[in-house]
């Protein structure tokens, strides 16, 4: 990549012009070297104990494209043929890849990102789900809190230090772009000697991404269709990016398109890491199992937990999970089931293969592929179940069950130094005949969902609204923050960019909580900056609207488990799912400075104003702003300055 001088160096003599200029190109290449960077590959490498981290390079090209495109004809171009599940349909996917190009390094890498925005009329943020950001404030990619949008025809360089280790992953942080195909997986991993682990497996390789995914561009879905097709339910599912797609109301019509299948090799009596990476956008949530092999889960969300076995893997949009998959069945292959869960769930049935394949074994199993039916009724026991009833009588898991490793005491404290009780619900503009959403001249936020009507979400009691500049490093987007007590004195639904400050390094408190149900939404919860520790999870059945006195009552419970010393190491997560019609307390210690979105992750829900930013620390507690950061804001000068600037010509 970098030009050779050593050619040169031929030229040099004694005199003092040629030593100069010596000394200047030595300055050039001592810059240039600096900058020296490892490609994608030099990066994938095993991790060691005390080896020199790496400055990782990827170029992100950016644009519209096509499944099944042009490039799919020729065998010499099929690394970009997009198959998707074989149905044609506009994307915008980077390096024309399904999912992204993979970011595997270890930690304390640093990770350099060109992104460049070739997709013309369509502004980029990304966000990398997972990774703290500490000292890296700057690059967290959510738009008007830690950076403008990055506009199409530039490119922005997104460049970090990677200081915590697990299976994240990147995305889109704008519109609803995700559901395109703007997303990839992102492995962090430790040495041996930092991996609790690393006993446990004898394979890293495998990574499950999952994601949903339309036969139309996601813009069509916001707001949404009203009079047919409503809603936003995900039309299937994809498997590292491939799958079949077939009507799922009519299966004697068989498969419609002869999509791939991924296939997972294994050898008999290995055990493999396996990485699952939920990249889902909707509401739907998905279920996993592999048929005949056992899963123990051995870290949620890249947070390492004492190792539980499970035979089913439920996630949410921007959940993960590592787990354990021992090859001690038949020499065969295994179908590999995802099921939709939720709203593609009850009449629709999305779902989705993938194959298990033991060396030497068929490449397709010789069982015929499970249904909906027999994947929903196939017994054991299911990991991060909808309904959060994980006691005594169930032996499923719930996320708050698994015991972490490493927890700080201090987060044992009976009493946190802030408590943030934040409800969540829809502000219904049906429910007043839509006079507050077709007002004259108001143009206010919405989304049309599959009962017909029109939503705006809110949290804290408020739907959030993006400033024009950024919070990180323009003051002049504190204009459109949040007065103080705004709650009490604006006309529902109240609209403004949400901020909650909080002190640096106090132990915080939060007790999310789903205030009035809708059938079928689990709502998860994804924290930017921060692992927080879940304590507990409830849920209030049969289903009613919560109120402030329920959840009075969760936290009385719960600081008498504080102080009667039950909780035992409650396990790491930076997404939690929150039950329908339930809550969870959790909590963290705010030792990392920066503007920090807590947001409910189904896109619809947070676009629509699902999120608030949570603000540690002061501006003296951060670096510096890289110089010539871009910046973004309005322009509406007053009109006589113009006046007086046309006056000059
Ligand atoms: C591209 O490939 C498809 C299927 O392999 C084939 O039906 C089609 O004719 C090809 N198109 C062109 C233009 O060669
Ligand atoms: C799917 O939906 C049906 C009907 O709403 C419900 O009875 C069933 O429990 C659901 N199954 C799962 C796995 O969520
Ligand atoms: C919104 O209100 C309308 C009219 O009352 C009702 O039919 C609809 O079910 C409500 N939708 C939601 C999601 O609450
Ligand atoms: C639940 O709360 C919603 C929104 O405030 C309200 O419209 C609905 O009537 C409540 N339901 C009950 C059963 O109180
Ligand atoms: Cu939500």
């Amino acid at each position: 990549m970098h030009p050779d001088f050593s050619i040169l160096f031929f030229s040099i003599s004694q005199s003092v012009v040629r030593f100069y200029v010596l000394f200047t190109i030595l300055l050039i290449y001592t810059r240039l070297s600096y900058g020296k960077t490892s490609s994608p590959e030099e990066c994938a490498r095993d991790c060691r104990d005390n080896e020199e981290p790496k400055d990782c390079y990827y170029r992100f090209h950016i644009e519209f494209y096509t499944t099944v495109g042009p490039a799919c004809n020729y065998t010499a171009f099929l690394d970009q043929c997009i198959i998707g599940d074989g149905f044609e349909k506009t994307l915008i996917p980077i390096n024309r890849q399904l999912p992204g190009p993979l970011i595997k390094v270890c930690v304390n890498d640093r990770i350099i990102v060109d992104v460049e925005n070739a997709a013309l009329g369509n502004e980029v943020t990304l966000h990398w789900h997972g990774i703290f950001q500490n000292g890296y404030q700057y690059y967290d990619g959510v738009p008007y809190v830690t950076q403008c949008p990055i506009p199409s025809s530039t490119t922005f360089r997104y460049d970090f230090e990677v200081k915590n280790s697990g299976t994240h992953f990147y995305h889109s942080h704008i519109s609803t772009h995700m559901l395109d195909g703007q997303y990839g997986g992102l492995i962090v991993r430790d040495p041996p000697s930092k991996d609790p682990h690393y006993q446990l497996f004898d394979k890293d390789e495998i990574i499950i991404f999952l994601s949903d995914w339309m036969h139309e561009l996601s813009v069509e879905r916001y707001p949404g269709w009203y009079r047919h097709d409503l809603g936003q339910i995900a039309k299937n599912i994809l498997i590292n990016g491939l799958g079949q797609a077939r009507d799922p109301i009519d299966i004697t019509k068989g498969q419609i398109t002869n999509g791939l299948l991924t296939e997972f090799t294994v050898r008999k009596g290995e055990r493999h890491r396996i990485r699952l990476i939920n990249s889902f956008t909707t509401v739907c949530l998905a279920e996993l199992r592999i048929e005949q092999h056992e899963l123990v889960v051995i870290a949620q969300d890249g947070a390492n937990v004492k190792p539980k076995p499970v035979d089913k893997i439920v996630t949410a949009a921007g959940e993960r999970v590592d787990f354990i998959l021992t090859a001690n069945q038949d020499v065969d292959s295994y179908w590999i089931q995802v099921l939709g869960l939720g709203e593609c769930n009850e009449t629709r049935r999305v779902q989705q293969f993938a194959i298990l394949q033991y060396e030497g074994g068929p490449t397709t199993p010789t069982r015929p592929q499970p249904s909906y039916a027999d994947g929903e009724n196939a017994k054991g026991v299911t990991y991060n179940p909808l309904e959060s009833t994980c006691d005594a009588n169930n032996m499923d898991v719930c996320v708050n069950q698994l015991e972490g490793i490493d927890v700080d005491p201090d987060l044992l404290n009976v009493e946190p130094d802030e408590r943030h009780i934040l409800p969540f619900w829809f502000f219904n503009y049906t429910q007043y005949g839509d006079r507050i959403l077709f007002g004259s001249n108001t143009y206010r936020t919405f989304f049309d969902v599959n009962d017909f009507s029109q939503l705006i979400s809110t949290f804290n009691e408020i739907a959030y609204e993006s400033p024009a500049s950024t919070l990180l490093t323009d003051p002049r987007s504190y204009r459109t923050v949040c007065k103080k007590n705004v709650q009490n004195s604006c006309t529902e639904p109240c609209t403004c960019a949400q901020v909650i400050n909080t002190k640096l390094n106090n132990i915080v408190e939060l007790i999310i909580y789903d205030a009035v149900p809708v059938e079928d939404l689990h709502h998860p919860f994804h924290l930017h900056g921060y692992e927080f520790n879940v304590f507990t999870i409830g849920q209030f059945l049969p289903s009613r609207n919560i109120s402030r006195a329920d959840i009075d009552k969760a936290i009385e419970q719960h600081t008498e488990r504080l102080q009667n010393g039950e909780y035992e190491n409650p396990p790491g997560k930076d997404t939690v799912k929150i039950p329908m019609g339930g809550y969870a307390i959790i909590r963290f210690k705010a030792n990392n400075p920066g503007w920090w979105l807590l947001h409910c992750h189904f896109t619809w829900h947070h676009i629509t104003g699902m999120e608030l930013v949570i603000h540690v620390g002061d501006r003296n507690d951060l670096p510096p702003v890289p110089y010539g950061f871009p910046e973004c804001s309005n322009w509406t000068p007053a009109l006589h300055i113009l006046n007086i600037f046309y006056s000059n010509f």
